[in-house]
């Protein structure tokens, strides 16, 4: 039923599609023929720091507001009890002796009573950023709500957009003879989030301008229903009400914390019209019959110490100094340095011409206009979604701002799903996914910046939790470490990889040397010092207790169980992490005495292993796991975002597919971050039609009318955003085109027979190579690579072909026949660029 409602909305839809405006990319615009009714419907615009979801609505603008900082909960100093460790130390015994029960059932009170708890030890360095008391959760700023005057006419040909190409949200509809046009945009080089109103009659603008901020944290939590949350909502006091004053020439403060002792927030509204008049309110700004308004909003916190007033204050003085003009043009060119870099064309249809949400129903529906003929429906919506995660990363991450948790920087909610947090057992790291692949490599900065901030505290969980050197991180909060020991030990190991990545692609041996390799260096020390000889099995290194997110095992007893021996993704992020340590340690030419004792560890640890469906297992041992769908794929980590199972590892790359296949054939994939770590698996697996697949999940069961990811909840009602997803189906979609994982550039891995023909542009391939490609019928018409290092480059493909440099041929290419794959590997100069075309 309500498929066939939708389906004749659509039909009206199709019916009355009008010729895409000359000029307009539809590949690179969101839009819209009516105002978002729900929060989930507005557009995203943000600079890093300050993001903003707009409405577009003709009576009321409202503008969702966050500022990156504004988190519930503070650093606190927990004291550790040290029963942590010995209950860890008789677990892992226990696991050693095969008694995988009696290891869960073991639990502190069996090791002793409580006792005195000794004092807490501060980190030596940085903040005391420890395990945190209460909940922490990332909050919103508030709303700025524009309410226009009554018209006595209707509006006509609404439009509201999201043009990814300048970064600018815009609303535009007329109403008798004027047109009227808004724009909005969060600008990084200005700090400062602007709304632009403007009509082409003189004096026909009015409104009244306020922020507020949400109080009531029971709606919210009735709204996505969740376990844990439900819980909290009890202990959360209501947040201490906000204020706005409006000052004087159009100035307006609004303030608030988001608890008492907790962090406070401060933001600067600034309107300045042009004609009409302004009026100060009783908390409200008041414009009348203005010809046009710029708005200024900045807003800051007191989350690292600074003053958040001064802060809002000099940034806006800074911003009111120039024409808007000028704004939006250092706006939007800073916005394509970083957005221009990649171009990418799988064709189009005409379905190309709808409003995005009604692409997204005809995708989801299956149906077509007649008109098309093409074997895929809407290639340019994945071209759009493609683009969509490079805007928001764009948007949502940039230097100096927190990296992004599970809904970006964007939420309306006191109390978000899973508290919005940082979530470290796969979303944070999925969120950075195409950082470096998309060639936005700045944007990857605030990963690196937290992964610094939290060390003192990872160093002394690893210390007191474990009694090992290096560091550990757990499931992760803003504000610290979660916990001294956990079941999940292995965050830190996973995000080092992010590190590790920036180096790969870039070659940037300073960013190696400083910030990579110690990071690297102290999450492989912590395994170092944590793993042991197993007595049974052959002496393999093993560690435990072990945990593989969230799925759980079958045990002897016909129970669920948890704790194991060694995971399949504990044993990949030990076996990337020290591959990497080795590599980065040797192209540093330092550490070579634990270079070798990680070369040591790394031949006798335990090898992966191959389990009686044929798949690659999930624990060290074949045990049978409760949900073989489960939405997790935290046994393949090897194979992405790893490394260590690939075609050069022929059976586990067989088994790796088995397990995927397995997991598909009993349901998973059915929460978007699911679906995408299956397309990048997919996409690492050569198989494009199974990817192309994966993708056309991804925006059919997962995607909302914005576009933001979603993550189903409440037996798949109710949908929430979880961002990463987004990140994941952006650099599953590039894992397409380009993987370099293996050490050589391989063009089209994973290609699916319906993208018959297109490009992609500006794609980095690890080595310091930038790629361009061309193809056609099914196969590859020509690349370039472009080497940003001058180092020398193995290339790929499933064709011969041949390399030049200009008119010079400076490699032909051989044939792996293992592979099916021919390679060609030549010398490269920094700056210079390689033409490959296939041999004819
Ligand atoms: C992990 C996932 C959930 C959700 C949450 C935020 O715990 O298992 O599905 O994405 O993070």
């Amino acid at each position: 039923m309500k498929a066939a409602v939708a389906l004749a909305a659509l039909g009206c839809a199709l019916s009355t599609i009008q010729a895409a405006p000359v000029g307009v990319r539809h590949e690179l615009m969101l839009w819209y023929r009516q105002p978002a009714g729900r929060w989930e419907e507005a557009l995203p615009v943000g600079n890093g720091r300050l993001g903003g979801m707009v409405f577009g609505g003709v009576q009321r603008e409202r503008i969702g507001l966050n500022e990156s900082s504004i988190w519930t909960g503070k650093p606190a100093a927990k004291p550790f009890d040290p029963r942590e460790r010995e209950l860890l130390v008789r677990q892992r015994q226990l696991l050693l002796e095969g008694k995988l029960l009696e290891a869960e059932a073991l639990n502190l009170d069996a090791i002793g009573p409580k006792g005195e708890l000794p004092p807490r030890v501060q980190p030596e360095d940085g903040p005391p950023a420890f395990p945190n008391s209460g909940r922490v959760g990332y909050q919103p700023l508030g709303d700025l709500w524009l309410h226009f005057a009554p018209q006595t006419q209707v509006e006509r040909d609404y439009r509201r957009d999201l043009d990814l190409d300048s970064g600018v949200a815009s609303v535009t509809y007329r109403v008798g003879d004027a047109t009227f046009r808004r724009e909005v945009f969060a600008s990084f080089p200005d700090q400062v989030l602007v709304v632009r109103l403007q009509c082409d009659k003189p004096g026909q603008i009015s409104f009244v301008a306020t922020m507020t901020r949400p109080t009531d944290v029971k709606e919210h939590v009735d709204r996505y229903a969740t376990g844990s949350e439900f819980d909290a909502v009890n202990s959360m006091p209501p947040p201490p009400p906000t204020r706005f004053l409006s000052e004087k020439a159009g100035h307006a403060v609004f303030t608030g914390q988001v608890e008492q002792g907790g962090v406070r927030f401060r933001s600067h509204l600034f309107v300045q019209n042009e004609g009409g008049e302004l009026v100060h309110r009783d908390g409200a700004l008041e414009v009348r019959s203005a010809d046009a308004v710029t708005l200024l909003l900045t807003a800051a916190t007191d989350y690292r110490g600074a003053d958040p007033e001064a802060l809002c204050a000099a940034r806006l003085d800074a911003a009111r100094s120039q024409p808007f003009d000028r704004l939006r043009q250092a706006h939007v060119s800073d916005h394509q340095s970083l957005f221009r870099r990649v171009e990418l064309d799988l064709g189009r249809t005409n379905a190309a011409d709808l409003p995005t949400d009604k692409r997204l129903l005809a995708m989801m529906l299956d149906v077509r206009d007649p008109r098309d003929v093409k074997p895929e429906r809407d290639p340019s919506l994945f071209t759009l979604y493609f683009h969509y995660g490079r805007y928001l990363m764009i948007a949502g991450s940039r230097p100096g701002s927190l990296p992004m948790a599970l809904q970006g920087i964007w939420n309306d909610s006191l109390l978000p799903p899973w508290f919005g947090g940082f979530t470290s057992d796969i979303n944070q790291e999925m969120n950075y996914w195409p950082a470096e692949l998309c060639n936005l490599s700045e944007c990857h900065e605030p990963q690196f910046d937290f992964l610094e901030h939290l060390t003192p505290a990872a160093r002394v969980a690893a210390r007191d939790g474990y009694g090992a050197r290096g560091l550990v991180i757990h499931g992760m909060t803003v504000w610290g470490t979660k916990a001294y020991t956990g079941k999940w030990a292995d965050a830190a190991g996973w995000l080092a990889q992010d590190l590790w990545e920036r180096y790969a692609f870039t070659q940037d041996r300073e960013f190696l040397a400083r910030r990579a390799y110690p990071f690297m260096k102290e999450a492989a020390l912590f395994y170092v010092d944590t793993l042991v000889e197993h007595p049974g099995r052959n002496g393999w290194l093993v560690t435990g207790p072990g945990y593989s997110p969230e799925n759980v095992f079958i045990g002897t007893d016909g129970k669920k169980h948890e704790l194991a021996l060694l995971p399949t993704i504990t044993l990949g992020v030990i076996r990337d992490l020290f591959g990497n340590c080795i590599e980065a340690s040797r192209e540093l030419g330092i550490d070579e005495p634990f270079r070798r004792e990680l070369e040591n560890k790394l031949a006798r640890l335990a090898p992966y292993q191959v389990g009686r469906h044929g798949q690659l297992q999930e624990w060290l041992d074949d045990l049978p796991e409760a949900d073989p769908g489960h939405r997790h794929l935290s046994h393949l980590l090897p194979l992405h975002p790893g490394r260590s199972i690939t075609p050069a590892t022929p059976e586990l790359f067989e088994a790796a597919r088995v397990a995927v296949k397995r997991r598909i054939d009993h349901g998973s994939g059915w929460t978007g971050w699911s679906r995408a770590w299956l397309l990048n698996c997919a996409a690492r697996l050569r198989d494009g039609k199974l990817a192309r697949e994966c993708l056309t999940a991804l925006l059919r069961k997962c995607t909302m009318p914005n576009l933001f990811d979603t993550h189903p909840r409440r037996g798949g009602d109710i949908s929430i955003l979880q961002i990463e997803g987004n990140f994941g189906g952006t650099a599953g979609l590039a894992e397409m085109l380009v993987q370099s994982h293996t050490g050589a550039v391989h063009l089209l891995p994973a290609l699916p027979e319906q993208w018959a023909k297109g490009s992609v542009r500006g794609l980095k391939a690890r080595g310091g190579f930038e790629v361009a490609i061309e193809w056609d019928g099914g196969k590859l018409a020509n690349a370039t690579v472009t080497s940003t290092a001058g180092q020398p480059c193995a290339l790929q493909a499933a064709v011969p072909f041949e390399v030049r440099k200009g008119e010079q041929v400076v490699a032909r290419s051989q044939n792996d026949a293992t592979f099916k794959l021919h390679t060609a590997m030549f010398p490269t100069e920094r700056g210079a660029t390689y033409q490959m075309t296939p041999a004819r």
